[in-house]
């Protein structure tokens, strides 16, 4: 496991090199081999640790490339007191075909609704690709356990006294709004590229993930997927801005990114399917990107 500190982490935040007329600062664009490997305990049940908050974004459960074995060991090695997942948590648009329930996936689903009953306060943020959470008997269902909240949005304030907005985004993304085919062609082509890594896993028994993935080295040799993100970024950050928030906690793009953008913190948690990333946030208020 990588660890990325963000700005407010260190104080001294580094430089990234963008031309969006924005003052963007943070480590994001550092190399993978520049994170130092988080402590792992010993032995084969190792403690859970216990942190304030956790984000997490786009596990996509259903999704027949969720990487869900890797999410489950990670849920299993932390108690958090607030647990946010930013949308995307299960992925409807498979129900109909290519439904993929791994056994993983119920094994998160424990683990979720076991530490609900521990105390963890969790928080579910709807997504496009889980938007059927808005039906309002599902609601009614849900708030009959009641063990987890859902709603379009949160307002999370941190240990230091920071106020940011907890949400999935995709209602910034252009492309979303765009028509139906375009959006069914995209979602086609990110299928074909994630079949092909795992593919390339399964022959060179090599697993390819987060920054090595094919998704992830092909997002970076196009120009666009890049522009993308960034236009995203922006929309998320002025909205955020207008509304009076010291930051944004989103996901949606699967685009990881903890940056300063004029001075407004923009925390983008990734995703369980391309980066296995998380936002943790420890008793100061300090809030780091972590890569699995
Ligand atoms: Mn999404």
């Amino acid at each position: 496991m990588r660890t990325a500190a963000g700005p407010e982490a260190t104080g001294v935040p580094s430089p990234v090199a963008e031309h969006s007329g924005s003052r963007i600062s943070g480590l994001d664009g550092n190399p993978p081999d520049a994170f130092p490997a988080l402590q792992r305990d010993s032995g084969n049940t190792p403690a859970a640790t216990a942190i304030r908050s956790l984000f997490l974004s786009d596990l996509h459960l259903g999704f027949r490339h969720a990487r869900v074995a890797t999410l489950l060991e990670f849920l299993m090695r932390h108690e958090p007191e607030n647990l946010y997942l930013a949308g995307d948590f299960i992925d409807g648009w498979c129900f109909r075909s290519r439904w993929a329930w791994q056994t993983e996936c119920s094994g998160v689903i424990s683990r979720l609704l076991d530490l609900a009953q521990r105390g963890t306060r969790i928080r579910v943020a709807i997504g496009n690709h889980d938007n059927f959470l808005r039906n309002p008997m599902m609601q009614r269902f849900i708030d009959g356990f009641g063990l987890i909240e859902v709603a379009e949005e949160f307002h999370h304030r941190t240990a230091d006294g920071r106020r940011f907005l907890v949400l999935h985004g995709d209602q910034f993304d252009h492309f979303e709004r765009a028509s139906g085919l375009t959006v069914t062609a995209l979602s086609i082509i990110h299928e074909a590229i994630l079949q092909a890594n795992s593919l390339w896993s399964c022959l060179t028994s090599a697993a390819l993930h987060g920054r090595h993935s094919l998704a992830t080295v092909v997002k970076h040799r196009l120009r666009f997927p890049g522009l993308h993100a960034r236009h995203f970024r922006e929309q998320v950050v002025r909205h955020t801005r207008h509304r009076g928030f010291d930051g944004v906690i989103c996901g949606h793009v699967h685009e990881p990114q903890h940056v300063l953008v004029d001075g407004l913190t923009y925390c983008n948690v990734g995703d369980w399917v391309e980066n296995c990333t998380a936002l943790t946030e420890d008793r100061h208020g300090r809030l780091q990107l972590l890569w699995l």
